[in-house]
């Protein structure tokens, strides 16, 4: 594939899609991978494509759920470990936290080609693959993980899951953070926090704020989290999106 000029004015754009489309190549991203970054850039076209103050709250409590749990994990699937999986492995250090391939479309090949391309990116311990628990309520192979990974975790991190996995960890009583450019998804709706964000921008904003809360008082972090009101903020993201549509032309 020609590489994308430097010159074009959606240089950054172009260079994702490269990255997703070779991860896709080399059998890491699953081919509706790229359907679903196609509509993540079409809602993040709607937010103006930066990080827009309520995805930065957000950002901010997600940060604050991890701090304060006993068994943080983040789940990676095939398009977040293209677009950032340095990111990953650096925030789940910062936390510290879990990380666990946790595939919608699961085969050993791709869970294996995964965990490698964390390990290449500094990560030690990769938990999805002993595969040895259920998530109760999903009849497929998207509902297996790790007894002690996903399946004990109090707070998961799950960027672009699927709406009825979500649910599924809900139903768990498990804290849910989702990272979803579309507010009106099921997912979005869904999690107990939702960052409206770009994974490429969400993940390195939430080790900013991991940092940044690592010594405050554990009882100030639960108060945030506590007080969070998630579809207040989905409302507020689709008003940002509605003034912002009208005073642009
Ligand atoms: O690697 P696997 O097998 O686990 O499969 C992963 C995909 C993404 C294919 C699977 O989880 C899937 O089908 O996801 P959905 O249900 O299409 O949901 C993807 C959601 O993520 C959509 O709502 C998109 O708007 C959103 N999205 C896409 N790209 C980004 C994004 N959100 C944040 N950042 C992105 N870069």
């Amino acid at each position: 594939m020609e590489e994308a000029p430097k010159s074009h004015p959606r240089y950054f754009s172009l260079k994702t899609r490269e990255k997703i489309s070779n991860a896709m190549k080399k059998g890491i991203t699953h081919e509706t991978g790229l359907i679903a970054h196609g509509r993540g850039e079409a809602f993040d076209y709607l937010i103006g494509e930066k990080t827009i103050p309520y995805a930065d709250d957000a950002e901010r409590t997600a940060a604050a759920a991890l701090l304060i749990a006993k068994n943080p994990v983040l789940s990676i699937n095939g398009n977040v470990v293209a677009l950032n999986p340095r990111e990953c492995v650096s925030l789940a250090k910062a936390i510290p936290a879990k990380l666990e391939v946790n595939l919608f479309h699961r085969t050993k090949e791709r869970i294996d080609k995964i965990a490698m391309e964390l390990k290449k990116n500094g990560a030690k311990e990769i938990y999805g693959k002993k595969a040895d628990a259920n998530i109760p309520g999903l009849n497929h192979d998207r509902g297996l993980c790790d007894s002690d990974g996903i399946f004990s975790a109090d707070v998961v991190l799950v960027p672009l899951e699927d709406g009825d996995r979500c649910q599924a960890l809900r139903s768990m009583n498990k804290t849910v953070i989702a990272i979803d450019l579309n507010p009106l998804s099921r997912t979005a709706r869904t999690a107990n926090i939702t960052i409206v964000d770009n994974v490429i921008r969400a993940i390195p904003n939430i080790e900013k704020w991991v940092r940044t809360l690592k010594n405050m008082d554990k009882a100030n972090l639960e108060k945030r989290v506590e007080s969070w009101n998630n579809k207040e903020m989905l409302q507020d993201v689709l008003s940002f999106v509605s003034k912002r549509l009208n005073s642009m032309f």
